[in-house]
């Protein structure tokens, strides 16, 4: 199994500080940056958009990894641009047509991710196995940063794991969010997730990270 990677959440990251920042994550060979795009219908919140995926482009080489909790995510994709290697996300409880969704982003060369509410079971994704790179368990109710852990989560990446390895899909990618400290990423990392969103319960500090917190982080996750 390959060492776990680490996808800050640029929600929790002080803008006036992003230069910084961004340092600090190419340094540390953080492989992706989380981008949290909420619509104010999926979830109760706005936070990142359009432009500032633009802008964080110019500024560094991490490939994103774009959460989109927005409704019918297959209208917004044209929205972003979108580039080889990105992971992207898109809602299972928000797409109509989610193997089209799907395949679209994987002709852009992106890593097609579906991401599902702690109440949707993954096993509801029996049908588009094959359309996928990864799963996105959310371990809180999306929204907010700041959260506690859903904590029945555990349980559902280890399930989810081993039903994937059973089903011949061991190649796919699970993805945490929400409460990822250092002690639940210890956990999910033995219940068999692969990439680690990290906020405020790890790395981000009143919005500052720091190189220390990155690899202890590192360490949980080996
Ligand atoms: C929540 C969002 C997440 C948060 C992340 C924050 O809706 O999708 O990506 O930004 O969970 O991390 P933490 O450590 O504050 O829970
Ligand atoms: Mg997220």
């Amino acid at each position: 199994m390959a060492t776990g990677k680490i996808s800050p959440s640029l929600m929790c990251a002080d803008v006036f500080f992003l230069d910084e920042t961004l340092r600090i994550f190419e340094e540390n060979g953080v492989e992706y940056l989380h981008i949290d795009i909420m619509d104010g219908s999926f979830v109760p919140n706005f936070t990142l958009g359009t432009e500032y995926c633009r802008q964080l482009r110019s500024h560094t080489h991490i490939p994103l990894d774009i959460h989109l909790m927005v409704e019918d995510p297959e209208t917004k994709l044209n929205w972003f641009n979108i580039q080889p290697g990105d992971i992207i996300s898109v809602h299972w409880e928000a797409s109509r047509h989610l193997q089209r969704t799907l395949a679209e982003l994987r002709s852009r060369g992106a890593k097609a991710f579906v991401a599902i509410n702690p109440a949707t079971p993954s096993e509801y994704l029996i049908d588009v196995l094959d359309d996928i790179d990864g799963i996105l368990i959310m371990s809180v109710n999306p929204g907010f940063a700041g959260q506690k852990l859903i904590p029945s989560v555990l349980s559902k990446i280890q399930r989810t794991r081993k039903w994937l390895s059973d089903s011949g899909y061991g190649h796919v990618l699970i993805e945490v969010d929400g409460n990822v400290s250092i002690e639940n990423a210890r956990k999910m990392r033995a219940a068999g997730a692969d990439i680690f969103v990290a906020g405020t319960a790890s790395i981000f500090k009143d919005g500052i990270v720091t190189a220390e917190r990155l690899q202890a982080l590192r360490e949980a996750i080996k």
